[in-house]
C-alpha cells in the first residue's frame, strides 16, 4: 500500500525539522520546505534510509511561487494527507511605539499570509478526497499577549482564529484541523527574533528547562495516531517552569 504523504513548512530548523524527522520515522513520505536548501539537504541526510523525500525551496511570502510549486507537484506527491503549517518566526521585541514596520510586515506576511498561501494550495486536494489533517503551529502568544509582543502576538492570534475557522469550514469534508500552541521552545527562534544576537537569544532559555522541538513533534505524532473519529483540536504545551506567557520560574531546576 502507498505511504501517506506529509508536507512540513519550515522544516529546515527547530520545530519543523523535528516534526519532519518524526513523520518520516512514522512512515510518511515527506515534503519539506524552507528557504535554506543546504539545511534541507542536511535533513535528507538525517532521515531513515529509504524515506521518500521531496525538498521544496521557497519563501512562504511569495504567493505566486507557493502556488506554482504546490499546485504542480509530481503526481506521486500530489495527494497530501498531512499539512504542518509551521514556518514562522518573531522579528523583534519592541514596544508598539518604536516597532519596525519591516518587522511587522515580516511577521504578518510569513506567519499569517504565508500560512494562508500554503493552505490555499493544499486544501483543494483534501476537500476533493474528503480527507486530510492540517496542523497549524500557533503559540502561547496566540492565546495571550505579553509586553512588546504586540505584532507577533497578533500574528499568532490570527493563526489561532484561522485554525478554528478552517476546522469549521472543512468540517463537511471530514478534514481534521488542529492547533498546537507551544510556550518557550529552544530553537533558532530567539536568534531570529534578536537578529543574530546569540548572547541575547541564549538568555531566553537560561535558568530553566525549556521545551525541545521534539516535544512538539511528539504531540504531532500522538495527534496523528488518534483514530479517525478523534481530532485534537487545540493543544497548549508549556515547559513545566512556565505558567503563562509571562510567568516563568527560572529558579525551577529540571
Ligand atoms: P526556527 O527559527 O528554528 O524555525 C523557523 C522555520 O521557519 C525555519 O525552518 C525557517 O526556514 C522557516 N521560515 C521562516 N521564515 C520563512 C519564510 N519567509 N519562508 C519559508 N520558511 C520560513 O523557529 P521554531 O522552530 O521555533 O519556529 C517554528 C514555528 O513555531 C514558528 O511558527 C514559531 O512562531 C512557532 N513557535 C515557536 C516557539 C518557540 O519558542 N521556539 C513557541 C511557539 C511557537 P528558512 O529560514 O530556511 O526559510
Ligand atoms: C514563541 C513563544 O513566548 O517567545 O511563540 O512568544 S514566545
Amino acid at each position: 500500500m502507498k505511504n501517506k504523504i506529509a508536507l512540513v513548512t519550515g522544516a529546515s530548523s527547530g520545530i519543523g525539522w523535528a516534526c519532519a524527522l518524526t513523520l518520516a520515522k512514522m512512515g510518511y513520505d515527506l515534503i519539506a520546505t524552507g528557504r535554506r536548501a543546504d539545511r534541507l539537504e542536511e535533513l535528507r541526510q538525517a532521515l531513515p534510509e529509504g524515506v521518500r523525500f521531496l525538498p521544496l525551496i521557497f519563501d512562504v511570502r511569495d504567493q505566486k511561487e507557493v502556488d506554482r510549486l504546490l499546485t504542480n507537484l509530481p503526481s506521486d506527491w500530489a495527494s497530501i494527507d498531512v499539512l504542518v503549517n509551521n514556518a514562522g518566526n518573531a522579528h523583534g521585541l519592541d514596544p508598539i511605539q518604536t516597532g519596525s514596520v519591516a518587522d511587522w510586515d515580516a511577521m504578518i506576511d510569513i506567519n499569517v499570509k504565508g500560512l494562508l498561501y500554503v493552505s490555499k494550495a493544499i486544501i483543494p486536494g483534501m476537500t476533493q478526497r474528503n480527507s486530510g489533517h492540517i496542523i497549524n503551529i500557533g503559540s502561547i502568544a496566540g492565546k495571550e499577549v505579553y509586553p512588546n509582543g504586540n505584532v507577533y502576538c497578533a500574528s499568532k492570534h490570527a493563526v489561532d482564529a484561522l485554525t478554528n475557522g478552517m476546522r469549521m469550514d472543512l468540517n463537511p469534508f471530514g478534514i481534521k484541523v488542529m492547533g498546537i500552541h507551544p510556550g518557550l521552545v529552544e530553537t533558532e527562534f530567539s536568534l531570529v527574533r534578536f537578529k543574530g544576537d546569540s548572547q541575547r537569544a541564549g538568555t531566553v532559555y537560561k535558568g530553566y528547562a525549556p521545551l525541545l522541538a521534539q516535544d512538539i513533534a511528539d504531540i504531532v505524532e500522538f495527534a496523528l495516531n488518534r483514530p479517525p473519529h478523534v481530532v485534537l483540536a487545540d493543544v497548549v504545551i508549556l515547559p513545566t517552569a512556565q505558567a503563562s506567557a509571562t510567568v516563568i520560574n527560572k529558579k525551577l531546576t529540571p
